[in-house]
Formats: structure tokens, sequence, C-alpha cells
């Protein structure tokens, strides 16, 4: 099945499919790109998420960022994943041990969101779901990165829909007291994977992120606080954390010399969007460095009828990273 013929950045790369959370990567010398896949619905908009309601994947290819864009079909839904009761979210994928490794959260059938895993020989699809989820996740929005020494690392957590409050102490809290005002803002987790990329290795670990003066961001930093759709790459040797702020609805990064942390604040990737959520992946193709992101200009606004884009990103000598505007030329 084809997409519609992209030769413009800052365009939906596919209009046949609402299409958001866009993790893009290059296997095979072509971009694949695992987004979510938004519903045609009519939801009401509620802080719970409840009008993100996804049941499904597909995964959109190119040859180059200014070739068509493909959509390889749908690779997993969710009646073929035993655990999983409603609302496939945000996936990333990874490629491992010869084999292509679908992560993706969905709620399991207490209502509470895990991380699933799906495996292919082909990084298009179709994906074979693990009959469980991997033990002791929680929580949504899954990125993974594989170290040079083919170490890898998962990283995870979004506030709000996404629960990651609820596990504060280690356990699933239905109505626990959310960090605020002052008090440390809470990070994102990360956990080293086995070596076949099917479980965590450890118990998921709190990642610090900290402002200009090592002091750990605060809640009520909204400018600055982690909130969902962390994102991990590597530039020159550092670790670029990057990552949704939601009520600012911006996207922003943190640096440090391990995967692990700490992170240090660095600034504003993107601008707000149309729509309310923002959730990008940042990926070099042919020496030159990209952000894939999602609005809901396609929909004229609609929140959970999103459409993925792309557009080039620039850093300047010291490795900070230039804001980017998406509509600056309209
Ligand atoms: O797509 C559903 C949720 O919206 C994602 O998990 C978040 O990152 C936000 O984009």
């Amino acid at each position: 099945m084809k997409g519609m013929i992209i030769i413009k950045k800052n365009t939906p790369l596919v209009t046949h499919i609402y299409t958001a959370d866009p993790s893009a990567h290059v296997f095979d010398g072509k971009i694949y790109i695992y987004p979510s896949h938004d519903l045609d619905h009519e939801c009401e908009d509620n802080d719970n998420g409840d009008q993100y309601t996804m049941e499904d994947y597909h995964v959109l290819c190119m040859d180059d960022v200014d070739s068509e864009c493909i959509d390889c079909g749908e690779v997993l839904h969710q009646d073929e994943v035993p655990w999983v009761s409603q609302q496939m979210w945000a996936p990333d994928c990874a490629y491992k041990n010869g084999k292509y490794y679908l992560y993706f959260p969905a709620r399991d059938k207490d209502g509470i969101f895990r991380l699933g895993v799906a495996t292919s020989d082909t990084p298009g699809g179709k994906f074979t779901p693990e009959p469980d989820y991997i033990k002791g996740s929680f929580s949504i929005d899954p990125a993974v990165l594989v170290d040079d020494d083919g170490q890898g690392y998962i990283y995870f957590g979004g506030l709000w829909g996404g629960q990651l409050e609820k596990w504060q102490t280690g356990e699933y809290v239905e109505n626990p007291a959310v960090p605020a005002g002052e008090q440390k803002a809470l990070g994102p987790r990360v956990a080293k994977l086995t070596d076949d990329m099917l479980q965590f290795k450890e118990e998921p670990k709190e990642i610090v992120i900290l402002d200009e003066n090592g002091e750990p961001i605060k809640a009520g930093d909204e400018d600055r606080r982690y909130f969902e759709g962390p994102w991990m790459h590597k530039y020159n040797g550092k670790y670029y954390l990057s990552y949704s702020t939601g009520t600012k609805c911006t996207i922003v990064y943190a640096t440090s010399d391990s995967p692990e942390g700490p992170f240090t604040f660095g600034g504003k990737i993107l601008e707000p969007v149309i729509g309310w959520t923002t959730h990008h992946s940042i990926v070099e193709v042919n020496g030159k460095w990209y952000l894939f992101y999602h609005d809901s200009s396609y929909s004229r606004g609609v929140s959970g009828m999103r459409c993925v884009k792309y557009t080039e990103l620039t850093y300047n000598e010291d490795g900070t990273i230039q804001t980017i505007n998406p509509y600056a030329n309209e």
C-alpha cells in the first residue's frame, strides 16, 4: 500500500491514515518510521488520554528524505497480543542479533500500561509478539538505544495518561501523591535489556535531569521537566536525552557522558505544534540530522488524529541544538 509522495519537509508523510509518535531509524540503507496509528474517532479529550484509541501498528518506509513514503501495511494488531486490552501507543524499533525488535506500550487486561516486544527478521515486519509483557515493565513510550558496545537500553515513562506517577514506590498505586512545585520532578526510567533484547536485565532506574546549577529539575518547572516521549541518540560521543514537556507542548533535550545519566538540561528543540501532544525522534541520514515529529494539522487540530512529519535538525559547533519552529516559513 502506498502513501502520498513526499518531497517537502514539514508536510504529512502520509495522509491515507492518521499517524503519530514517529520513531525513525536507518535500517538496511532506508529510513523506517515506526509510528502510532491514530483512528478516526469522536472521543472527547481528557487528561487520561482516552482520545488516543489505537489498535495496531503500521511501518512507513522511505528510500531517502525526499522519496516517496511507503506504508508497509499493518505489522501488528492488538488482537494478536494475548495480554493487551487496548491503546497501543507510541512504539520504537531496534536492531540487534540479526533481528528487529518492536517495543510498544499498551494497557493490560487490568487497564495498567505495560511494555511489550515483538520480533521480525525484516524492518518492515510483520512482527510476532512475545506472549506476555516485559516482566517488571510499566508506563508508556519505550525508546531503545543499542549502544556501540551492543548493550541495549530501554527508556520509558509518561505522566498523566501514561501512569508514571502511579509507580513512584515501585508498585502500582491508583491515587498517589504527585510531586509539585519545588519538589523534584519525576524522571523517565532506564533499564539495560538482556542480550536477547526481550526482558529487563535489571530493575528500571529513574533518570535525573539537572539544571545549570547541578540541581534536579523541579516538578513546577514545566518548561524543562520531563513529561513523556523520551528519545536517546548519540552525537560526537555524548548522549542526548530528548523528551516532551507535555503541558508546555515543546520538545527539549539534556546531555550526559553516560546513557544512564545524570543528564544536564540543554535547551529547546521544537516549539509547540498544532495539537496538544508533541512526540519525536532524531536520526542521522547520510550525514545530516533530522527530527521526526507529529502535529494535528491534517485533522485541523483534533488531538487524537495526528500526522507525522520531519524537518532538518542543526547542531551548533558546541553541540547545542538549534530550536525549530516548523511553521516559520508558512
Ligand atoms: O500517542 C499516544 C500518546 O500521546 C503517546 O504515548 C504520547 O507520547 C503522546 O504522543
